[in-house]
């Protein structure tokens, strides 16, 4: 990319949800790219903060916590415990990882039920929904079974039959039951709900999103498929009694809403503005924030982009901007919104309690969080769902990791402790084989970074590797080790040109492996000031370092898998069926 000049960018990735660990499908669909994003752009000079938050409200999480007898608070508290230290060891590097049952988020979700309200946008309905007499409590459509009215199959769930595949009302089951208490002692209960009429707002919506053509491909095309089939008003509050509590325009509960909350997908989006408050909080800056979301205060220059797997698409591009442009306030909306499609696990479903699939705490105990990192960003489900299989893993840690960059970086910088003192060589002058990689890296570098500007991971992360290799074939055409017996001197060229090589190979592997990239660098003696993204136009890149420069050869920096672990993890893990 040619810098034409320092942006200001928001990066948020989809809440993950509070109960349980995430797989490794969840994480290379929407928090590790944005890392690799928020990395890159950061290295570029550009003003990033990157966003995300535990998810935390809802059924699932009372179901959960009332599961592990303990309430849902200590529940939630300990969950998001456990994601953020699984952040934390997988180097995601956010600047805030928020909650979206803290304080501020439920002072913002109320402020913009009020707002709406107040520009005539919600409306209390009565609906009919069912009600677990035996658990006391009204049931989401997907906790109520029973008999398909379509094909007589006996469990299909209240929202879908899994059989047939047509849509269900929970109302319409014949012989209904409760997941939830396994009771058929259910019925249709009426129960009064707030409505966002998103109707009103279909036009608006639809105006946004034909401007927004820079879009990718994947999310722009499910957002004009819900505006297609025409915006529903939804109902925005539920029968649950942890949430956001919903209160009347006096600050006090609100009247018939006592024992309600606003739907967990009214708040969690809401988070993304809450926790880059909480943010500038923390930092000791309160209003920073406006900067990322108020347009009356600089947002309209702030690049907002999201990072997300494809079933939450139609929430970002319809419900969420329905709360924003509905409040008719200057709030900030997402500028470019990156989907991906699934990992799978060769080709079917992650699964706990069929031991399928690694999950993020398990996967640290096998290896280092790079050999993940690479491996999930090389194989991103941008275009297609991707299968994670050992076989793939392997070959990508072996041969990218392991032979084109670990290989190289070793060998240079071993090469240079035992014939050239372990400083950067001085002598010689470049020839052929220097015009060639120069060349190379100029054409190289060039493409990587345009990859990166369109948010393509898997091109980038190819481009990466493309480089790695085209230092390998340099090292073959210039052949130090070779003519050092003869000429010490053109040798000498050979090494500087290596170790400028093997510093620019780590400088480009920050965003995807950014702790052996470190490793790189350190054992190169290249300061934390030093490492920002190459210029490709900059003809100086392969003479950089400073000549006599001391470095010192890191310890080997990936180790290959072996055919006895994959099959060691076929057997843990689940594998080819
Ligand atoms: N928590 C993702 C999920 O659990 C959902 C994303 C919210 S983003 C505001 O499927
Ligand atoms: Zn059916």
């Amino acid at each position: 990319m040619t810098d034409t000049g320092k942006r200001r960018i928001l990066i948020t990735s989809a809440l993950p949800y509070i109960n349980g660990v995430k797989h490794l499908g969840n994480l290379a669909g929407s928090m590790l790219p944005a890392d690799v994003y928020a990395r890159v752009t950061r290295l570029m000079g550009h003003e990033v903060i990157y966003i995300c938050a535990t998810d935390e409200h809802g059924t699932p999480a009372e179901l959960a916590a009332q599961a592990a007898g303990i309430s849902v608070k200590e529940y939630c508290d300990a969950q998001h415990e456990i994601q953020r230290k699984a952040g934390e060891q997988f180097l995601l590097s956010y600047d805030f990882f928020g909650r979206s049952s803290g304080e501020s988020n439920h002072r913002l979700t109320q402020e913009f039920a009020q707002v709406l309200e107040a520009n005539g946008l919600i409306e209390e309905r009565t609906s009919t929904q069912v009600y677990d007499v035996e658990a006391g409590r009204f049931l989401p459509d997907r906790y109520v079974e029973g008999t398909c009215p379509h094909c007589g199959y006996e469990k299909a769930r209240g929202d879908q039959c899994d059989n047939c595949g047509r849509l269900l009302d929970p109302i319409d089951l014949i012989d209904p039951y409760s997941v939830v208490s396994g009771s058929h002692n259910v019925e249709p209960r009426e129960t009064r709900h707030l409505f966002l009429l998103q109707s009103k707002l279909e036009d608006d919506i639809r105006s946004w999103v034909e401007a927004s053509d820079h879009w990718p491909q994947l999310a722009r095309s499910i957002a004009l498929k819900w505006l297609d089939e025409g915006l529903r008003d939804r109902s925005i509050t539920r029968d649950l009694s942890w949430g956001v509590p919903v209160i009347g325009a006096d600050g006090n509960p609100r009247e018939g809403f006592e024992n309600k909350v606003f739907y967990v997908w009214f708040d969690a989006p809401i988070e993304y503005i809450a926790a880059t408050q909480d943010w500038a909080e923390a930092k000791g800056e309160p209003e920073a924030w406006r900067a990322f979301w108020d347009t009356s205060a600089g947002a309209n220059e702030t690049e907002y982009v999201e990072f997300m797997g494809k079933d939450n698409v139609a929430f970002h591009t319809v419900s969420f901007p329905a709360t924003l442009i509905g409040s008719k306030q200057p709030w900030k909306l997402v500028d470019k919104l990156k989907a991906f499609n699934w990992v799978t696990w060769y080709g079917g479903k992650f699964s706990t309690s069929q031991n399928r699939g690694v999950f993020m705490d398990q996967a640290l105990d096998l290896l280092p969080t790079d050999y993940w990192r690479w491996y999930l960003i090389a194989n991103a489900p941008e275009g297609s769902d991707a299968a994670f299989t050992w076989e793939g893993f392997q070959a990508a840690v072996n041969s990218d990791l392991a032979n084109v960059l670990g290989n190289f970086v070793n060998r240079i910088t071993r090469y240079t402790a035992s014939k050239f003192d372990g400083q950067v060589p001085a002598a010689g002058t470049p020839g052929e084989d220097e015009a060639w990689i120069a060349e190379e890296l100029a054409t190289r570098l060039k493409a990587l970074s345009e990859h990166y500007g369109a948010m393509e991971f898997r091109k980038a992360a190819a481009e990466t590797r493309a480089i790695w290799a085209a230092g390998n074939e340099y090292l073959t055409r210039a052949e130090p080790w070779v003519k050092y017996k003869s000429d010490v001197d053109a040798a000498a060229v050979g090494v500087r040109t290596g170790l400028n090589l093997a510093a620019i190979f780590g400088i480009i592997a920050q965003p995807i492996i950014p702790a052996t990239a470190s490793r790189i660098l350190d054992a190169l003696g290249i300061p934390e000031g030093n490492r920002n993204w190459p210029d490709h136009e900059d003809d100086g890149l392969l003479d950089a370092l400073p000549r006599g420069l001391a470095i010192t050869p890191p310890d080997v920096l990936f180790v290959k898998i072996e055919d006895s672990q994959v099959a060691e993890w076929t057997e843990r893990f689940g594998g080819e069926a």
